[in-house]
C-alpha cells in the first residue's frame, strides 16, 4: 500500500507519460489492489456473498436450520509461503449482537484447530457429518465459548502456527489445517466467520491461500436484493453432480450457472426437510467451478434464514467448495452456452 501511495504522489510529476496513459496506469494499480483483496482470505470470502456461517447449540430443533450442529472448514496454504499463521474467528461467542437466540443465552461452542497427518485425508474428515473420525490429526489449539461480551462482535485469534504444522497435501503443493466448530450445549444459534491471517491482531491475507468445505451451513442475507453464492469445483472425474439443500423454507430459487449453463433451476427444500437434484455434467464444465447462487423471494420476505448445503458426485464423493473459486467465478461462455440445452 505504501508503494502504491508513493507512486501516485510522485507519478504525475515524475514520469514522461500523457495524462491519459497515466490514468491507464493508476487503473492498472487500482485493479492489482483489487486483486490483492480478492486473495484475501476471510471465510465467507467476498464473491459468496455470504454474511455468515451458523453452528447450533445440539438441543436445537433443526427447523432452526442447521441439521448437524457442527462445521467443519478446511485452510490451505502453500508451501513457499512458510511464516506463522493465524486463523481468527469473528463473533465466536453467543450472545450479545449477530448470534440468534432461542429462549435465553445458555449455549456452548467449541472450536478446533487440527494439522499434522490426516487431519485432511481421513475420509471421515471430508463427509457431512461430525461422524467417526472427523476430528483427525493433531490437535493443536482448541476454545470454549459461551455468552462472553468481551468477545461479542469481535475477535478471537488462534495461533500462531507453522504452516509445516499443516497436513502437507502433494495435490495442493501446500499445507492444509483444519477447524471444526461443535455445538456441545444449548439450543441457540452461533453466527460467525473466519478470517486466515498473517498477523494475531489484525485481518492480512496469506498470499494464494485458500479454504475450503465440504457442506457449508450458512445464514442467507434478510435483503431479498441480496444473491448468496457457493462454487464446488469440478475435477475431470465428475459426471453427474448431485445438489442438496436443507432447511431453505421456501426462499426463492436455488439455481446453477456455469461455463455451459446460464441459469439452471434446482429443486429447493421447504422448512426442516431436504432437497436434492442431479445433473449431468458438460464436458466444458469439468476442471471448473460451478456457481451456486441463492436467490431469495421478494414477497414475503424470509428472515434469519440459515440453510445446509452439500453437492455429490456420482461415486457419492462431495465436491469441494473453495470460498476463492478455482479459475474464477464461472461465466456462461456464449460458444458454449447457447449450443446446449441443459441436461437432467
Ligand atoms: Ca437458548
Ligand atoms: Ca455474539
Ligand atoms: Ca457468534
Ligand atoms: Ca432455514
Amino acid at each position: 500500500m505504501k508503494n502504491f501511495i508513493i507512486i501516485l504522489t510522485y507519478s504525475y510529476d515524475m514520469f514522461p507519460f500523457k495524462k491519459t496513459t497515466m490514468r491507464i496506469i493508476i487503473s492498472a494499480l487500482i485493479c492489482n489492489l483489487f486483486l490483492i483483496r480478492i486473495l484475501a482470505q476471510p471465510v465467507p470470502a467476498g464473491d459468496e456473498n455470504i454474511p455468515h456461517l451458523v453452528t447450533f447449540g445440539p438441543q436445537a430443533g433443526t427447523s432452526w436450520g442447521d441439521d448437524d450442529f457442527s462445521q467443519t472448514f478446511f485452510f490451505l496454504i502453500p508451501k513457499k509461503f512458510t511464516e506463522p499463521v493465524y486463523i481468527r474467528v469473528f463473533d465466536p461467542d453467543i450472545g450479545g449482537l449477530v448470534d440468534e437466540i432461542d429462549g435465553t443465552w445458555d449455549t456452548k461452542m467449541i472450536y478446533s484447530v487440527y494439522g499434522g497427518k490426516e487431519c485432511y485425508s481421513h475420509k471421515d474428515a471430508q463427509e457431512t457429518q461430525p461422524q467417526g473420525k472427523y476430528k483427525s490429526g493433531n490437535l493443536l489449539a482448541t476454545k470454549t465459548f459461551g455468552n462472553q461480551p468481551n468477545y461479542d462482535n469481535g475477535w478471537y485469534t488462534f495461533g500462531p502456527f507453522n504452516p509445516s504444522e499443516g497436513e502437507f497435501v502433494s495435490k495442493y503443493d501446500g499445507y492444509v489445517f483444519k477447524v471444526i466448530c461443535d455445538g456441545i450445549a444449548g439450543d441457540d444459534g452461533n453466527l460467525y466467520r473466519y478470517f486466515l491471517s498473517t498477523r494475531p491482531d489484525e485481518n492480512r491475507p496469506v498470499e494464494g491461500a485458500n479454504a475450503f468445505a465440504y457442506e457449508y451451513t450458512f445464514r442467507m442475507h434478510d435483503d431479498p436484493k441480496e444473491v448468496s453464492h457457493i462454487y464446488p469445483f469440478v475435477d475431470d472425474r465428475t459426471i453427474t453432480v448431485k445438489v442438496t439443500n436443507f432447511d431453505w423454507d421456501d426462499d426463492g430459487i436455488i439455481r446453477i450457472v456455469s461455463v455451459a449453463r446460464h441459469g439452471q433451476m434446482t429443486k429447493v427444500s421447504g422448512e426442516d426437510v431436504w432437497a436434492e437434484d442431479e445433473f449431468k455434467i458438460f464436458e466444458e464444465e469439468k476442471n471448473t467451478s460451478l456457481d451456486i447462487q441463492f436467490i431469495k423471494r421478494k414477497n414475503p420476505p424470509v428472515r434469519n434464514n440459515n440453510v445446509v448445503v452439500n453437492v455429490r458426485n456420482q461415486y457419492g464423493e462431495l465436491l469441494p467448495f473453495y470460498v476463492i473459486p478455482i479459475g474464477g467465478v464461472p461465466k456462461p461462455r456464449p460458444e458454449i452456452a447457447v449450443k446446449k440445452t441443459p441436461a437432467k
